[in-house]
């Protein structure tokens, strides 16, 4: 059994999709990041950058200890292993998944995350990074639909694959991030048949009822407060925790 440390965001979709294809059995637990759910000791010991999605494998190849990975492609990358699919085997194939894997973790992940964060969540409009960030993105998306069309089919090639499914779910917040779909033909043909595979319509399902549309007061302060120091003060508080432990 895996265990799913998830909320149902861009890259917490990427793994409930990734599971819901192979049909690996999970156990979904929630990781509220709104709340600061995120900063728990427990959740803390598996995912040190205190992000989600998280997952342990109580049943890993090979046996011997649960294995536990966080970073959503190192995630993809250790499902595909497990199960034999979504990544081929040949090296030149392998290697093109592996770096659209690596585009999206590196480049339309955390520009579309600042993007949107600019777009959407700060207090004031500054025209300079919502500039910058619109720009990269749509760069990003231009690249993206050169691919496409090149491929004619997914984006690593004739088979779909673990990149398809890191980048998918950002494709989905085009609308947030003020994206035109129809500008990017080959983005809207393969965004549109993806969208029609039952795997993926129930990983976008996973956790749905508890997505919270607006962004509240305690979840701006949770998410967007923390320096090093608030994680030195956790690590501090947490170990204190594990002395009081272990002296009861
Ligand atoms: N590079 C990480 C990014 C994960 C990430 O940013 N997760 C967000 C939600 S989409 C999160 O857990 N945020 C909690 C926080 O900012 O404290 C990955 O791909 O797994």
């Amino acid at each position: 059994m895996i265990d799913l440390h998830y909320w149902p965001t861009p890259n917490g979709w990427k793994i409930s999709i990734m599971l819901e294809e192979c049909g690996l059995p999970y156990r979904f637990l929630p990781v509220n990041i709104g709340r600061g759910e995120q900063f728990s000791p427990d959740f803390l010991a598996i995912s040190p950058n205190n992000r989600m999605p998280a997952i342990v494998d109580h049943e890993p190849t090979g046996g011997g200890a649960p294995v536990a990975v966080f970073e959503s492609g190192a995630i993809l990358m250790y499902l595909a292993e497990k199960t034999g699919q979504f990544l081929a085997s040949d090296v030149r194939k392998r290697y093109q998944t592996l770096q659209w894997l690596m585009w999206q973790m590196s480049g339309l992940g955390p520009m579309a995350g600042q993007n949107g964060h600019f777009l959407l969540y700060a207090p004031e409009k500054l025209p300079y990074a919502i500039e910058r960030y619109g720009k990269e993105v749509d760069r990003l998306y231009g690249v993206l639909d050169a691919q496409l069309a090149g491929t004619g089919a997914y984006v690593s090639g004739s088979d779909y694959s673990i990149a398809d499914m890191a980048i998918f779910p950002w494709v989905r917040t085009h609308k947030a991030q003020q994206v035109d779909l129809q500008k990017f033909p080959h983005v809207l043909r393969w965004y549109d048949a993806l969208f029609e595979r039952p795997a993926v319509k129930r990983g976008l399902a996973l956790g749905k009822a508890l997505r919270v549309p607006t962004m509240t007061d305690e979840a701006r302060k949770s998410l967007f407060g923390q320096t090093a120091q608030s994680v030195r003060d956790r690590h501090n508080a947490a170990e204190a925790l594990n002395l009081e432990k272990k002296r009861t």
